[in-house]
């Protein structure tokens, strides 16, 4: 490993579990002296004797000052989440007695430990490589199922053993042509061509589809947003109801009843999607604030995601649909044309050809099942399947595209019949690329800022 982190040889501590009232409370200590800074506050045992993976139950005292009776749980490193000597002081769960124990262990020398250090550490001392350490962060932050499956998949060290695999064929194949190198007045090729290409077509194939699965991966992890916006009493917030189960939007037959926005967040099949009410659009708003509304409605209609372009069937004109339609389509606005008010109309008036659109009533919750699956469609576009490597990391996305930059151009330099050394130069930089990825090879600097946006105690 080429890391080093200045001062990674000291002991660290930090609050594990939320600063809010809870049952218990746990606080991280981790580091060389981990077992001598507890040792301090527990004196009814000595601890460098007891075994790893052992409980304790106690007193913790600073001196005479009785602190709290913990549960301590002994990982000896490097059979610990770090590596290194670790101590879990369970304790009850008030925040001030948190705080207490973090001050204690900070009295007898430890220090307190920076956003995301424990997994760093975790990281320095080769237990998870960095995908797997980032994931551990998603995993964390995880609100839906497929979020949390995504994380596990990649913390198992699915997307890590992808790319693992592929750095060593091509670390072989470098190597190879370096070695051509040596014997260049020989004209000798110890790397068969013809393998070479079918490795260089797997890769750039293989990252294409963790490329492409970025997209999944962004919904997945920050959830989809999509606003309802229509015209004034065409039913948008007695769908938005419909879609929570609940009546959180005020519904009335007065045009304009909705004037600021209103955002709840669904489940559908384990993807998280952010709804937004908004105020019905119309020419001649009632006063200021419906203007007001109307505006933050366009914004939202070209922030979102998708928009659900809800309709009354029997008061919107073809002419007018079709403007909104055509307006969507200039600017790329993904939509869905949500025909309301189906009850009010003849059966044989509706048009199911159209697949953008859906017919529903929604005050009596019909075709609401078929929205809610045409929504999910459009944004997932085929089913979530989380044993497959979904990248949701922007800083893997960039590196895989230059991890294909640059197997193109050492497909390309092959046509070319490109001479051995700058094909050796661009396959290492792919290999750098690749490294960087899963932190064989980053600064300092970088990975300070990755772990920082971790939280405290993990
Ligand atoms: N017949 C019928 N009436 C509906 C249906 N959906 C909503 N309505 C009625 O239409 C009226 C307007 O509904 P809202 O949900 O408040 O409409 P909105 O689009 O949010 O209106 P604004 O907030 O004013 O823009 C209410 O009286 C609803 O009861 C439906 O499917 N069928
Ligand atoms: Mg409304």
């Amino acid at each position: 490993m080429n890391n080093k982190l200045s001062g990674w040889d000291d002991t660290i501590v930090a609050p594990a579990t939320a600063a809010a009232v809870s049952a218990i409370g746990v606080v991280r200590v981790t580091g060389k002296q981990a077992f001598s800074v507890v040792q301090h506050l527990f004196p009814s045992k000595n601890l460098a004797d007891q075994s790893s993976h052992t409980l304790h139950v106690g007193w913790l005292k600073d001196g005479e000052q009785v602190i709290d009776e913990v549960v301590l749980s002994l990982f000896k490193g490097p059979k610990s989440y770090t590596g290194e000597d670790t101590i879990e002081i369970s304790g009850h769960g008030s925040p001030f007695v948190q705080q207490q124990i973090v001050h204690a262990c900070i009295k007898y020398g430890a220090r307190m430990a920076k956003p995301g250090e424990f997994t760093q550490r975790a990281f320095l001392n080769g237990k998870l490589d960095l995908t797997q350490a980032e994931s551990v962060a998603d995993l964390i932050a995880a609100n839906t199922s497929a979020g949390q499956r995504t994380a596990l998949h990649n913390i198992r060290g699915g997307f890590s053993n992808q790319l693992k695999h592929m750095r060593e064929q091509l670390i072989q194949f470098a190597s190879l042509i370096e070695l051509e190198l040596d014997f260049a007045t020989e004209d000798v090729e110890f790397a068969d061509r013809t393998k070479f290409y079918s490795l260089l077509q797997q890769i750039e194939s293989v990252t294409q589809l963790l490329i492409e699965s970025f997209k999944l991966g962004n919904v997945i992890k920050h959830g989809v947003s999509v606003a309802i916006i229509g015209k004034p009493n065409a039913g948008k917030s007695t769908l938005l109801n419909c879609l929570l189960n609940e009546e959180r939007a005020i519904v009335s037959e007065i045009a304009g009843t909705t004037r600021d926005t209103i955002e709840e967040t669904i489940n559908i099949n384990g993807v998280l999607f952010r709804l937004i009410d908004t105020a019905g659009i119309r020419q001649h708003a009632g006063d200021v604030i419906e203007n007001i509304g109307i505006g933050k409605s366009l914004e939202k209609m070209r922030s979102a995601d998708l928009v659900l372009y809800v309709y009354d069937v029997n008061a919107e004109t073809e002419d007018e649909l079709k403007e909104q339609v055509d307006l969507f389509e200039k600017e790329g606005i993904r939509y869905i044309l949500v025909a309301n008010k189906s009850d009010l109309i003849n059966e044989n008036a509706v048009d199911d050809k159209d697949k953008n659109c859906v017919y529903i009533t929604a005050m009596l919750n019909r075709g609401i099942d078929a929205l809610r699956k045409m929504i999910y469609d459009s944004a997932v576009e085929g089913a979530v399947d989380t044993d497959q490597t979904i990248i949701t990391n922007a800083r893997h996305l960039q590196s895989l595209m230059q991890i294909k930059t640059s197997i193109e151009s050492v497909r390309h330099g092959l046509d070319n019949q490109l001479p051995g050394d700058l094909l050796a130069i661009e396959i290492r930089t792919a290999l750098f690329h690749l490294g960087e990825i899963t932190g064989e090879v980053t600064s300092e600097d970088k990975l300070d800022y990755i772990f920082s946006k971790f939280c405290i105690g993990k």
